[in-house]
């Protein structure tokens, strides 16, 4: 099994990267972002809630992502391997997706974080917006309010990452090939 954390904050190509990272290695996506979207659009209980949260660029409670994932865990059995994006977002979330994986014997082999400036981050987003229908991406302030949680709440897990040396830096801004490349050269020497 090989299970890799794709970090970076919200437009750091998460999503764009992991699209053709689960392509090439036949890994298990598993994007919370995607997660909740998909509740919120069958307007199940959880995504209504969770609504509430990401309209206003605010993180969703931990309880109900983290037991999403557990649920996504035990559906998928047998897996080459998950590829985790966008999760976790929080200290408690990195505790608890530790305790998950240990339960069944498994790690988190890589952390890649991508780097973008905050610059970049805000006209990708604006950009997005003005065809994507997300909510959280039609307003400059919700895009800010995002990144702020960022870095209040999220950055705080690279650290977590960071004392078993799982974090690796990669540039994330370039074109999406480029970086594509810098993603799997890390990648291809850690699988080794
Ligand atoms: P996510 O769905 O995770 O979305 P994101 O952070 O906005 O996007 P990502 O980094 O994947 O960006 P993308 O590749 O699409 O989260 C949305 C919300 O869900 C959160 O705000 C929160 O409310 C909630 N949520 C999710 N997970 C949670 C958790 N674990 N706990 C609590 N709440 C949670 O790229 C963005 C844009 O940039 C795209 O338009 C793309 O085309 C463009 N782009 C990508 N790479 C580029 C490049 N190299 N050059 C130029 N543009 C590029």
């Amino acid at each position: 099994m090989f299970n890799l954390i794709l970090f970076g904050p919200p437009g750091s190509g998460k999503g764009t990267q992991s699209e053709k990272l689960i392509a090439k290695y036949n890994l298990k996506h598993l994007s919370t972002g995607d997660l909740l979207r998909s509740e919120i659009t069958k307007k199940t209980p959880l995504g209504l809630e969770a609504k509430k949260f990401m309209d206003h660029g605010q993180l969703v409670p931990d309880e109900v992502v983290i037991g999403m994932i557990s649920s996504a865990l035990e559906a998928n059995p047998g897996v080459v391997g998950f590829l985790f994006d966008g999760f976790p977002r929080t200290s408690k979330q990195a505790e608890a997706l530790d305790n998950l994986l240990a339960l069944k014997n498994l790690t988190i082999n890589v952390m890649l974080a991508l780097d973008v400036t905050e610059q970049e981050l805000v006209k990708r987003l604006v950009k997005r917006g003005e065809t994507s229908g997300r909510p959280d991406d039609n307003n400059e302030q919700v895009i800010r309010t995002r990144i702020q949680e960022y870095h209040k709440k999220t950055s705080p897990v690279a650290d977590h990452y960071k004392k078993s040396n799982k974090v690796i830096l990669v540039k994330g801004e370039g074109t999406v090939d480029d970086i594509f490349g810098s993603l799997t050269k890390e990648i291809d020497s850690r699988m080794k």
